[in-house]
């Protein structure tokens, strides 16, 4: 499947939430209150932001629907308001995120994906908390033919991090992706051990990218998490996982729109080929565009 397709089938709800609204709307000569009423439910139901909601009614407003192609009308003001942000990863990669989101299944993902770019790649399995959070990246390390180191005795994740981060660039690795621990961004202390990982990698190299994952699913949550991490180490960029089957794949607009963070990927399944570096073209084609 081309990259195009997996991210238009991804948005399939999303975009079925979207196409539903604007053919209400399409085809007449006025557009009453409560026509503008339709599509700002609809666009806030898809997670879009309040405020390029608001922009894009503005918009239309201002320009005559008439006999006008609006799926051509709505690619274009999309394109207007988003500008394309492009992504370079660092050699040292640090997954952070709540809890679920998909950390552990991004690093293994991302590892794949970078080795078909020919890269040579480790995995550090720095979530000391659970054991099978270790197996998990082990075992995918091990389909996909690559180190990962991990050290079960002790509980210090920082410590795994600094071994990994030494390990892999004594081995002259082009990227080594580190795992974290799932943290709530209210608990001090974890968020705190975030910071200390952090910290201690820095002394090895300052060639750091950290990608916040978050789950489609959540929604305008996302934002605080996106907040609340980046007041702790700085997030360079975000993997939005889960955009299979979820209704709320507007939310990447509000992230572009609202920090300056670009979006790198999005996870579209389980298996791990996956992910599907974020292209704001397809993008909104994805959410608008015909079947
Ligand atoms: N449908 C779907 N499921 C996903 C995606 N990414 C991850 N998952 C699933 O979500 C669940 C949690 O994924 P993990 O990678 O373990 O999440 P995590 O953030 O590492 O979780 P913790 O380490 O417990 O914080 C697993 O069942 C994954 O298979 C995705 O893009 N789409
Ligand atoms: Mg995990």
């Amino acid at each position: 499947m081309s990259l195009f397709n997996k991210t238009f089938s991804s948005l399939f709800k999303t975009r079925s939430i979207i196409r539903e609204t604007f053919r209400k709307v399409l085809g007449k000569s006025n557009l009453h209150d409560s026509d503008y009423e339709i599509i700002e439910e609809s666009l806030l139901s898809a997670d879009i932001s309040w405020g390029i909601t608001n922009n894009i009614i503005d918009k239309i407003k201002s320009k005559s629907f008439k006999n006008t192609d609006w799926e051509g009308i709505l690619q274009e003001l999309l394109s207007e308001i988003l500008i394309k942000k492009d992504i370079g990863l660092n050699k040292i990669i640090l997954m952070v995120g709540v809890n679920g989101v998909g950390k552990t299944t991004s690093c293994a993902k991302l590892a794949n994906y970078l080795i078909g770019l020919n890269k040579k790649v480790t995995l550090v399995a720095a979530d000391t908390y659970r054991a099978a959070a270790t197996n998990q990246l082990l075992l995918w390390s091990k389909q996909l033919g690559i180190d990962c180191v991990s050290n079960d005795r002790t509980a210090d994740p920082a410590s795994v991090a600094y071994d990994g981060v030494q390990s892999g660039l004594a081995k002259n690795c082009d990227h080594i992706i580190i795992d974290t621990a799932g943290r709530l961004q209210n608990s001090k202390n974890l968020m705190l051990e975030l910071k200390k990982v952090y910290k201690v990698i820095s002394k090895l190299s300052d060639n750091i990218s950290i990608i916040m994952n978050l789950d489609a699913n959540i929604g305008q949550n996302s934002i605080a998490q996106i907040e609340e991490f980046n007041d702790i180490v700085p997030i360079d960029t975000v993997i939005l996982n889960k955009m299979d089957g979820t209704s709320k794949g507007g939310i990447a607009l509000s992230i572009i729109d609202k920090f300056n963070i670009p979006i790198s990927f999005i996870g579209i399944g389980e298996k791990i080929d996956d992910i599907v570096p974020f292209n704001i073209n397809d993008y909104i084609k994805s959410l608008i565009a015909r079947e």
